[in-house]
């Protein structure tokens, strides 16, 4: 009984926390990421919403494995929880980034994860790669990428209810300001690699100014061959001083940033300690310190997708970012 009312009031308050999105909808502060997660996401998903209180899930057609978060998302609508009080994001690869691939593309997501619509749908990446492309991609793998006729399409998946929001993920500004410019429904979530080790300041400035969301993705530096924030000096000094994991602290400080964030983990002890973050603050001195870590890199800077140093045409890694790090 007492379990019981534990986890209702947990469900409760990360149901509550969420930030407003410019459609009017909103999005729950933290959300359960999937990449690299395996078959055993079906037990993580549903371990996450039922006992958890996340109500957030990101997914994509690129991580293989829809049909696996689809039944957890399943289970746990069977044992009570309603389909409105979710938010569920996944995302169009690549390969599918032309006019005529996205409703396809969105169609098959639905059907993978057994829902009749995305809460949000995102361009994964703004790069279009000829079907069964190599990483890294091989001479004439890399296409012209038609963002208007694509972003048209995301449009109508809209108009016709098929998703409640788009946005997109991996923009430069550059990027961003070429879509603004055509864009009839402006991207309501803009998702970016963001941690102290990575705090890509000036994107979230853009998106700010234009009123677009932002999630932070691998917030705790992602997997083995990420960054090891986990073991950071000024995280694990913040971390003790306050009495939290580092983890909690990384998954705080994207919150105090005013981004939703994405924490990805298949342990149940660590989603559970994911999303103990509402009712605490990290003080200001500290959140300074956190932000002023000098080594910044990014863990995923998209050199193995997308570049070709031989032939293009993306030859670096600053082609990608539009030069803008
Ligand atoms: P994260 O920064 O979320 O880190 C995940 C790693 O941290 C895993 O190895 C996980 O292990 C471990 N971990 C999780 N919680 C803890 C904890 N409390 N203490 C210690 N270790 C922990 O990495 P991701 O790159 O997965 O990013 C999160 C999500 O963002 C993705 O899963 C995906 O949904 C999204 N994403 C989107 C991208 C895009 O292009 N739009 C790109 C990258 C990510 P374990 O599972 O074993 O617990
Ligand atoms: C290659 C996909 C990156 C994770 O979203
Ligand atoms: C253990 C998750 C973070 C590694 O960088």
């Amino acid at each position: 009984m007492a379990q019981e009312s534990r986890v209702g009031e947990v469900a409760q308050k990360a149901h509550d926390e969420s930030f407003k999105l410019m459609s009017g909808h909103s999005i729950p502060c933290v959300g359960l990421g999937t990449w690299k997660s395996g078959s055993v996401v079906t037990d993580s998903v549903f371990t996450a919403i039922t006992k958890e209180g996340y109500r957030h899930v990101d997914t994509a057609a690129q991580y293989g494995i829809q049909e696996e978060v689809g039944k957890g998302l399943q289970a746990a609508m069977q044992s009570g929880i309603e389909r409105k009080d979710l938010f569920i994001t996944s995302k169009l690869w690549c390969e599918d980034l032309s006019a005529e691939r996205v409703r396809p593309a969105l169609q098959n997501t639905l059907q993978e994860l057994r829902l009749d619509y995305l809460d949000l749908y995102l361009i994964h990446w703004p790069f279009r790669l000829k079907e069964g492309a190599h990483r890294p991609p091989e001479a004439g793998e890399v296409l012209d990428f038609d963002m208007e006729g694509v972003w048209r399409e995301m449009e109508k998946l809209v108009k016709d209810g098929l998703v409640r929001d788009i946005g997109i993920s991996n923009f430069t500004i550059k990027k961003l300001n070429k879509l603004l410019k055509f864009a009839q429904t402006i991207p309501a979530v803009c998702q970016m690699e963001m941690h102290p080790g990575w705090r890509n300041d000036k994107m979230l400035q853009a998106c700010k100014k234009n009123s677009i969301h932002v999630t932070a993705y691998s917030p705790l530096g992602s997997s083995s061959d990420g960054r090891d924030l986990m073991h950071d000096a000024a995280v694990n000094k913040v971390a003790s001083k306050l009495n939290k994991s580092p983890g909690q602290v990384l998954i705080k400080w994207a919150l105090q940033r005013g981004t939703s964030v994405i924490p990805k983990s298949t342990h149940a002890e660590r989603i559970h300690e994911n999303i103990q973050v509402i009712g605490w603050e990290i003080p200001e001195g500290d959140f300074k310190v956190l932000s002023s870590i000098s080594d910044q890199r990014r863990v995923l800077d998209g050199e193995d997708l997308f570049v070709n140093k031989e032939h293009g045409p993306f030859r670096c890694v600053a082609d990608i970012w539009d030069n803008e790090d």
